[in-house]
């Protein structure tokens, strides 16, 4: 079940709203992994903070670089499962290969979100980040916003496999997203 009524939860998600790099820093509890390649993606990427926090999950978000840092990359994706993750979101740009490697390092769902990015406005993310070689899968989402989003309620549904206080969550959130638009006059 999300934990969402404990204080440690309630901790955690308050924590979340910043980007942390302390390995100290980090909750125990959380079950899903906002993690992405620079403190420029996180204009993007709060929006699957403020997602998952919506929805009760514990999370953190961190930056990593495949590039800037490969050996905390490595670490990150190797100690991930230990550590009680059961979804890693990984955002980048550019020559997008954070997702990868953390699937390379881990059997948890990875989902990969690519940025928009300056030179060619995200084409080259998406590539770098959906095209992985069989045997090492990353679900790859939307380029930017509508991905950080989706991502999010991705490993929302995820968990909500084994969470059924969560799936109600999520039938409620479509519901309310349908009530809308059936409420829209122009
Ligand atoms: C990637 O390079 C990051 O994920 C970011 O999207 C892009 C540019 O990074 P900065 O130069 O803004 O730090 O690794």
């Amino acid at each position: 079940m999300a934990k969402k009524d404990t204080n440690k939860s309630k901790t955690a998600n308050r924590n979340s709203r910043e980007i942390r790099n302390s390995k100290s820093e980090i909750p125990n509890s959380s079950l899903v992994a906002v993690i992405m390649g620079s403190t420029s993606d996180w204009d993007t990427m709060k929006h699957a903070d403020e997602t998952l926090t919506k929805f009760g999950v514990p999370h953190e978000c961190r930056v990593i670089s495949a590039h800037r840092s490969p050996a905390l990359a490595s670490e990150y994706g190797s100690t991930a499962e230990s550590r009680g993750l059961e979804v890693i979101i990984a955002a980048a740009g550019g020559a997008a290969h954070l997702a990868g490697v953390m699937a390379a390092h881990t059997t948890l769902p990875v989902l990969g979100v690519p940025m928009r990015s300056e030179a060619l406005n995200g084409l080259d993310s998406l590539l770098a980040t959906v095209q992985m070689p069989g045997g090492i899968p990353v679900g790859t989402l939307a380029i930017g916003k509508p991905g950080a989003v989706n991502a999010a309620l991705f490993a929302v549904a995820i968990l909500a496999n084994s969470r059924p206080e969560l799936r109600q969550k999520l039938h409620e959130f479509r519901e309310a997203q349908e009530a809308k638009i059936r409420e829209t006059k122009l």
